[in-house]
């Protein structure tokens, strides 16, 4: 693949953005090459990713604005058809994808970290959708996911002002979680990563389905999801040895690796 990587270290994987000269947009190629990558993680080894950009400066500088300035309506639906497709499948990837921001996340480049579960960035990131400053709405997914994220009131002064914000005022607003030295990041991600990576994995899947379809649903349907996915955890070997490792008071014992069975 021309501009994304993937490395995989331990249980957790890494795709990489890295078109840096464009200070890693999303083009039609970066929007084929990360649905490649996205679809060649091995779900038995890997059990949690990162998503990041190469470069020091930028996360993702929105999508191609070359690309799309001479696209058709319909080329123009057509790429916004990529987008939020590739978007979907990381939000509803079966493993938690953690956004690791370490610059601009503008557009697309916001939109795209809000598909990810949770976003931790370096000091020097900055977050916007400058979409209405050149002519267009966001078009990745931004007036919904954002809004979910931080409160319409928010989402709405940031998008109707195409207001960029800085790392310190993502945190405040709950865009973020966590906000460390870029130097940092990826270390501190890798950190978070391993500690989901080593927890029982069809827990954290069916943790990760529970909230994000039972999120926009009313309460007693939603409790109805998670009810489900509880019982879906029973008779599997990781539930049976965590509860019998909690039960078995032999301080000596060390717990074993959960096998995703
Ligand atoms: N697209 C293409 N190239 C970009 C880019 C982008 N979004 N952002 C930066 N670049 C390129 C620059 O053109 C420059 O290229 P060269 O001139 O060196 O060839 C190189 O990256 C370095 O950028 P700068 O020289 O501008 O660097 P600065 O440090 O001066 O400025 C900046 C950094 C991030 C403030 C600036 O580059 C900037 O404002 N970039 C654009 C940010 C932006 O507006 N992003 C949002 C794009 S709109 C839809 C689907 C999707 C979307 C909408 C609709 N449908 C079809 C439904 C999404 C829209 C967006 O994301």
């Amino acid at each position: 693949m021309e501009f994304v990587t993937y490395e995989v270290k331990g249980q957790v994987g890494t795709i990489t953005i890295n078109r840096p000269k464009a200070l890693n947009a999303l083009n039609s190629a970066v929007l084929d090459e990360l649905n490649e990558a996205f679809d060649s993680v091995d779900l038995n080894e890997v059990r949690c990713l990162i998503l990041t950009g190469a470069g020091e400066k930028s996360f993702v500088a929105g999508a191609d604005i070359g690309e799309m300035s001479t696209l058709s309506k319909a080329e123009g639906e057509a790429f916004g058809k990529k987008g939020n497709d590739l978007f979907l499948k990381i939000e509803s990837f079966p493993i938690p994808v953690i956004a690791a921001v370490n610059g601009f996340a503008l557009g697309g480049g916001c939109e795209i970290s809000l598909s990810c579960d949770f976003r931790i960035c370096s000091e020097n990131a900055i977050f916007g959708q400058p979409e209405v400053g050149l002519g267009i709405t966001p078009g990745f997914g931004g007036t919904q996911r954002l809004a979910r994220a931080v409160g319409t009131g928010m989402a709405k002064q940031m998008i109707y002002g195409a207001r960029n914000i800085k790392a310190a005022e993502a945190l405040r607003i709950g865009l973020v979680n966590q906000v460390v030295a870029l130097e940092e990041l990826i270390p501190t991600v890798e950190k978070i990563a391993a500690g989901i990576a080593k927890n029982a994995p069809i827990a954290v899947r069916n943790c990760k389905k529970a909230i994000n379809e039972g999120i926009d649903k009313d309460i007693a349907s939603a409790v109805a999801i998670e009810e489900k996915l509880f019982g879906d955890c029973f008779e599997t070997e990781d539930q049976r040895y965590g509860m019998e490792f909690f039960l078995d008071k032999n301080k000596e014992k060390v717990k074993e690796p959960f096998k995703n069975k």
